[in-house]
């Protein structure tokens, strides 16, 4: 394994990494953060927030304008990843980690808290995603490799809820995973899983993540998204964060390694920033110790992108007034339900180039330290006191679950009396916590409570040494069960998309190697259920199989609709049959520039023929639109409807260097004519051996430009940088 290693420009070869499975060890356990760097010098920039750069990675797509820097803010950044094949999650994750992800959750779908004990065979056909020691193994193990490549570690992470939690935590801190969900009260309230049993079983968890250096993040934001009004269960987070985070102490978690989910409860059009700041600053004031995970608001996310992003764009903002020490960046997938690898990269784009913007911000500003943003804080502070206080009178954590205090739709001290009330005799589980015998032992590494080894001559501090380790020591000892399904399996998986494996045929992605998933965006003239018909009707006759629209916005009621549309295609691309042109080679704009200091050029040019169109030759010249002027060329337009005789008068006259013909027009092939023309005269007029002939304009095709004797034709997309490196080259070759 360790030679392995990967090639920037060579797929991840998942035969390689699900080969000798049963036999990999990750390569470290533990959290880690971004290690910061202050006063970090990028390109033309301080920065005051950066941290390490990465070794390999893909900036925002403005940073071309910026020496291509990829400036990585402080905050851990998390995407969320679970399309139910792990084999092309993999694949995404390095897709992720490119952009900027160091944290790498994988999101289990399958209601994994409800079965009683590890999933290790086949992750397919329960209905969801679960996490299995094979998925989570060869992910670690492809992460192992993703993160040598960035040149950054990147945390693995997913839950340990549910009947089976110890059971996880063991999983994971065997396989090298680094962050987990872990909070009793999730059981409790949204799987319905036995409270006593629960909190029983979180010692254990937690005493395991201790021991594995895993960082927690708890499971209040799912009141959050649960609450019928998000905005009225503040005083309630803080409170659930608060049992989580001290519970988790003292069963030993360092502070540093407790996370609060916290989530900005509201989105706009509610004044989100009025609700959502005080709440933050309430809860960092109350739980300062411990590190914040900024989850996203996903309770008020339609399937918009472009709203989804403006809501966790002002999270971040929220985010950075406060602290947010991981980022989370779910945007628009939780409400399309599209988990789509461009989406997960998007939202960490998102997270990077938002929070890159706010660099340094809080260098330059302060939060008011009097007036509304205080008094909301106290009051949300009170609130949160008060409802602690009542749970104790109440007579503890249970009782108060039994009486329904949790996500109830008033905001405290206000009960609608609709909050989600358990029994602590009742649900999954119940019945099955004893007390532990006096002569009770288990020689495992990481246990909570009380373990009598002395009586069979065991070390209380390291109670396996009994057995020659534990699986924690002695990884042998893990008993590494493959997928047992025959039918439903990796292999079978891959065997069916092996064509398109390192092979020359290419099929749309969006979420599965070749699932030929392709999206089309239009608008309709007609309102929202007639567009959404039509659309489809669309689809069908574009031959796209299994159309779906997945995001309809009204433009105005009679005037039309926008429509997102997913398909799939049945065909695929072979390579072998396309003859794909070398890509054009620009000079930069330094050395465009210092040629044309050391040679000035000078050039004329005009819209030749009968031809009024001045747009696209303005494009190609002028400074302001990065035409060819701001490289030094020295231009003399001569404006539309220029007779040719004119042009190349005009070049003899001015001694250009260069004559550049704008051709629009196109009946009759009249645009290839006049080309022929400005050819054929600069040869009369005894020029042509010294002057550069172009011709650009949207129906001319440079081929047949060619053939009539210019030196070359500029189509559709051309731009001044892709003349002047012409003009320069050319011109270079002359000079030989
Ligand atoms: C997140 N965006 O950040 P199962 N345990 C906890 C959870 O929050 C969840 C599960 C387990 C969200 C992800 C919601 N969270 C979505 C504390 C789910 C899921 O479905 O009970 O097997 O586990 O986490």
């Amino acid at each position: 394994m360790s030679d392995m290693k990967l090639q920037h420009n060579e797929k991840l070869d998942i035969d390689n990494i699900l080969k000798d499975l049963d036999k990999y060890r990750p390569k470290r356990r533990g959290w880690t953060w971004r290690t910061p760097e202050p006063k970090l010098h990028m390109g033309p920039f301080e920065y005051h927030d950066g941290t390490k750069p990465l070794e390999n990675g893909i900036g925002v797509p403005s940073s071309k304008y910026f020496d291509g820097i990829d400036p990585q803010p402080t905050p851990v950044i998390t995407t969320e990843i679970a399309s139910g094949r792990f084999e092309d999650d993999i694949r995404r994750m390095r897709m992720a980690a490119w952009h900027g992800a160091d944290h790498i959750m994988v999101i289990r779908t399958a209601g994994q808290s409800h079965m009683d004990g590890l999933v290790e065979g086949t992750p397919q056909g329960i209905g969801g995603v679960p996490i299995t020691r094979k998925q989570v193994r060869a992910q670690r193990k492809a992460l192992d490799l993703i993160e040598e490549e960035v040149g950054r570690p990147i945390n693995y992470h997913s839950y340990v809820s549910g009947v089976a939690g110890p059971d996880v935590a063991v999983m994971f801190a065997e396989e090298g995973i680094n962050g987990a969900h872990q909070d009793p009260q999730y059981n409790v309230l949204y799987r319905n899983i036995n409270m006593v049993r629960s909190f029983v079983d979180a010692c254990e968890s937690k005493k395991i993540l201790s021991w594995a250096d895993i960082a927690q993040i708890d499971g209040a934001h799912n009141a959050n998204a649960t609450a019928r009004q998000a905005w009225k269960v503040m005083p309630e987070l803080i409170v659930q964060h608060a049992i989580n985070s001290l519970f988790s102490e003292k069963v030993g978690i360092k502070p540093s390694n407790i996370c609060l989910s916290t989530v900005p409860p509201t989105a706009p059009p509610a004044p989100c920033v009025y609700m959502d700041l005080p709440y933050a600053v309430a809860l960092r004031d109350i739980c300062d110790k411990y590190r914040m995970r900024a989850q996203m608001n996903t309770k008020y996310m339609e399937a918009s992108a472009r709203e989804a992003t403006v809501t966790h764009v002002l999270n971040m903002l929220i985010s950075k007034l406060t602290r947010a020490d991981i980022q989370s960046t779910i945007t628009p997938d939780e409400g399309r339900n599209v988990p789509w690898h461009i989406y997960n990269i998007e939202a960490c784009d998102t997270a990077k180039q938002t929070l890159t913007g706010m660099d340094g911000l809080m260098e330059m500003i302060e939060l008011k330290s009097d007036g509304p943003l205080r008094e909301k804080v106290r009051e949300i502070k009170e609130r949160a006191c008060l409802f602690m206080e009542e749970i104790v009178e109440t007579g503890g954590y249970f009782k108060a679950v039994e009486e329904g205090f949790f996500v109830d739709s008033g905001q405290y001290p206000e009960r609608n009396g609709d909050g989600i009330a358990r029994k602590s005799e009742g649900g999954v589980g119940y019945g099955y916590v004893y007390e532990r015998d006096e002569d009770y032992f288990a020689p495992v590494t990481a246990h909570f409570g009380y373990n009598n080894v002395t009586q069979y001559g065991g070390n209380p501090e390291s109670p396996s040494v009994l057995i020659g380790g534990c699986t924690f020591e002695d990884p042998d000892k893990i008993v590494y069960i493959d997928e047992l399904d025959e039918m439903d399996n990796v292999n079978v998986r891959m065997a069916e998309t092996a064509k398109y494996r390192n092979s020359n045929l290419i099929k749309p992605e969006m979420e599965w190697l070749a699932d030929g998933t392709v999206m089309m965006n239009m608008f309709l003239p007609t309102n929202r259920r007639v567009a959404e018909v039509v659309a489809i009707e669309i689809a069908k006759r574009l031959n796209l199989q299994d159309p779906e629209v997945i995001n309809r916005e009204v433009m105005q009621e009679a005037e039309g609709t926008r429509i997102e549309l997913k398909g799939k295609v049945a065909f695929d691309i072979d390579l072998s049959t396309l003859v794909i042109p070398p890509e054009p080679i620009l000079l930069s704009e330094d050395e465009i520039r210092e040629d044309i200091e050391k040679h000035p050029m000078k050039i004329v040019c005009g819209t030749v023929g009968e031809d009024e169109h001045s747009v696209g030759l303005r494009e190609i010249i002028d400074i302001k639109h990065g035409g060819i002027e701001r490289f030094g060329i020295e231009v003399h337009y001569l404006g539309t409807s220029v007779p040719v005789e004119k042009l190349v008068d005009a070049a003899v006259e001015l001694k250009a260097d260069a004559i550049l013909a704008s051709t629009i027009i196109s009946h009759d092939n009249i645009h290839y004519k006049n080309m022929k023309r400005i050819n054929d005269l600069a040869v009369e007029k005894g020029i042509r051996d010294n002057v550069i002939i172009v011709a650009g304009g949207t129906q001319v095709i440079p081929e047949e430009a060619a053939k009539t004797g210019v030196d070359a034709g500029f189509g559709r997309n051309s731009h001044g940088i892709d003349v002047a490196t012409f003009l320069v080259e050319r011109r270079r070759e002359m000079r030989k």
